[in-house]
């Protein structure tokens, strides 16, 4: 059965790391579905998107919510700071019974929250600092791992 993969990344506080998200999406889908491919769509703005109708806040956060219940895997870029994947990481964590990978990119002068860094690691939980040039091994390290 194939996995579904909740990938996370910041969407109305900054789109700096869209095209990575897109590096990142390309390669999870070797390992699965990945149910929030829009989170890497460029089009995809801070601000919101000019194609199709316009959902609510509302309707957005029970539409992730349900997909965060559906999914099995979660993928969290965390290296631009953002209130709805750190929801999206706690909720998941919460729920139990989903492996959980936070990735993220180490910068001058910049610390990852504690509250991310210090979640107690686990075989289904880890935070793990990489550069963009390594995204694939760590990714084929996490899921060989499962
Ligand atoms: O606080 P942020 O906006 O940076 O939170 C980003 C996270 O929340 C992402 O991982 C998404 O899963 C979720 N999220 C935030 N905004 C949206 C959204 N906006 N659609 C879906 N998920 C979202 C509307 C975009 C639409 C035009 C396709």
């Amino acid at each position: 059965m194939s996995r579904k993969i909740y990938f996370c990344g910041s969407i109305r506080a900054g789109r700096q790391d869209v095209a990575l998200y897109g590096r990142i999406v390309a390669a999870l889908k070797q390992y699965g579905t990945v149910l929030t491919e829009f989170v890497a769509d460029p089009a995809v703005t801070h601000l919101g998107s000019d194609e199709g109708k316009a959902s609510t806040d509302r309707d957005i956060h029970d539409r992730d919510i349900s997909l965060l219940e559906e999914c099995d895997t979660i993928v969290a870029e965390v290296t631009q700071p953002s209130l709805g994947v750190g929801y999206e990481i706690g909720r998941g964590v919460a729920m139990g019974g989903r492996r959980i990978l936070c990735l993220y990119r180490p910068q001058p002068d910049k610390r990852l929250s504690a509250m991310i860094r210090g979640m107690p690691p686990s075989k289904d939980l880890s935070v793990v600092d990489y550069s963009s040039d390594d995204i694939e091994k760590v990714l084929t390290d996490f899921f060989s791992a499962a």
